[in-house]
């Protein structure tokens, strides 16, 4: 399987490629949100369709979310304890987009702290609709995961579940060059 690991004050980080909606063993996955928390393309599509109409439903009591902000629900059919529903900045109209990005890996990491989740699973938060170039945004996610992680919060596995094998390596390459 294609994989790199990285290790940062005991905590496990991770890239892999895969199906965000096909991740057990971890705890919690991110959904890569709508505003209103429905289902939707992409990430949202997988998750929502596994999990089923639940978790639309557990969401409308907290829609709409902002760019930046993080949601913790029920994960359904997922097999999975808790969906962590990020909305990503749609890039270049929500801005700061690199500041609001960053928000999103902060605040789903301080939810996941706050309910006990031991391992969480991101994928590539508005790389996709969003069009956040890919790279940009992995670099923002991996630091911001790592500045986290200078703080002890529970967590003890974070996985970057990446889709294309482009992705993938992009994710590969800036954690392999990482020195801690
Ligand atoms: N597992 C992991 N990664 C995936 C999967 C999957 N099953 N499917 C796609 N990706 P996107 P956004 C990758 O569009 O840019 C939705 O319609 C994909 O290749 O899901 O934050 C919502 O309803 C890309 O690299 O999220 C929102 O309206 C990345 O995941 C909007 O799109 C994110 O793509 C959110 O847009």
């Amino acid at each position: 399987m294609e994989k790199s690991i990285w290790k940062v004050n005991g905590v496990k980080i991770e890239c892999i490629r895969g199906d965000i909606s096909n991740q057990p063993g971890i705890d919690a996955v991110v959904n890569a949100a709508n505003a209103q928390l429905r289902t939707g393309g992409g990430v949202a599509g997988a998750i929502h369709k596994k999990a089923g109409p639940g978790l639309q439903n557990e969401g409308r009591k907290y829609a709409p979310i902002s760019p930046g902000e993080a949601v913790i629900t029920g994960a359904y059919g997922l097999p999975n304890r808790h969906v962590i529903h990020c909305l990503g900045p749609v890039y270049g109209v929500d801005t700061p987009s690199d500041k609001l990005l960053s928000s999103c890996y902060k605040n789903a990491l301080k939810t996941a702290q706050e309910k006990g989740v031991g391992s969480i699973a991101f994928p590539a938060i508005s790389t996709g609709a969003f069009g956040y170039p890919s790279e940009q945004a992995a670099k923002i996610a991996i630091k911001t995961v790592y500045d986290m992680l200078k703080e002890p919060g529970g967590i003890k596995k974070i996985l970057f579940v990446l889709f294309s094998k482009k992705d993938y390596f992009i994710y590969k390459d800036i954690i392999d060059n990482m020195t801690v």
